[in-house]
């Protein structure tokens, strides 16, 4: 049982570390539509529970729209402009996604955030990610937005070293992390989901991370 839950959240912006914000609440009126925009595309492409490259299951299923998709297999982590389970391109990015993407972005202080892929993340009670680096991108000038639906986690964010200690945040409903430049290789991850009843989600919590993967956008000068 969560006291805070029945309270409105309050916008706020915390800092995590130069380079990354947590904007608290940041999309809670939009939700809901966000929320229908994403069940569409997982309507069209399955959440799955994919194998790393080390041979374990995922306890976190996963699934992508937009131009690239993030994929694990044996073979390692990439991004692939196919699913590899049907052979077919990714569903669009839906344009709510983007937008919300894009001024996040650039109330964290990036402008021109054009995201090419959507990671779908989808944890039930137990599912946890364990503590890494987001370093399959070539462009790691751009940020990542992520954006937590649902049941609130403990994320946990470190250093650019493993061994560094990491802080320990709440993100719930609504909530908006921005992550780039100092921090763009910063370790993170997620604690186990703790057991809960969203009025939304129910029993899930689901976490989008957009990300720009090629550098640099096409038909845009390289800055120097
Ligand atoms: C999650 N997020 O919140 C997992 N990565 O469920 C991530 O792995 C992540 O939130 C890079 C930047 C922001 C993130
Ligand atoms: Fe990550």
């Amino acid at each position: 049982m969560d006291l805070f839950d029945d309270l409105p959240a309050l916008p706020e912006t915390v800092a995590l570390a130069p380079g990354a914000v947590l904007l608290r609440a940041y999309a809670c009126e939009q939700a809901a539509t966000l929320l229908q925009a994403t069940e569409a595309v997982l309507a069209q492409v399955p959440l799955r529970h994919m194998q790393t490259p080390g041979g374990h299951t995922m306890s976190v299923a996963t699934a992508s729209c937009g131009a690239l998709g993030w994929v694990s297999d044996a073979q390692g982590y990439r991004y692939a402009a196919h699913d590899p389970q049907s052979g077919r391109p990714w569903p669009a990015m839906p344009a709510c996604l983007v937008e919300l993407a894009q001024r996040a972005a650039a109330e964290a202080g990036y402008a021109d955030f054009q995201p090419e892929a959507c990671l779908i993340n989808q944890y039930v009670p137990g599912a946890k990610l364990s503590l890494h680096q987001d370093r399959d991108e070539k462009d790691l000038g751009a940020p990542i937005v992520s954006l937590s639906l649902g049941l609130p986690a403990i994320f946990l964010f470190g250093g650019s070293k493993r061994s560094q200690r990491p802080q320990r945040y709440r993100l719930a409903h609504g909530d908006v992390v921005v992550w780039g430049g100092p921090a763009r290789l910063a370790f993170h991850g997620v604690a186990p989901l703790e057991e809960g009843d969203h009025a939304l989600l129910g029993r899930r919590r689901i976490n989008l991370t957009f990300r720009r993967v090629r550098n640099p956008a096409p038909g845009r000068p390289k800055p120097d």
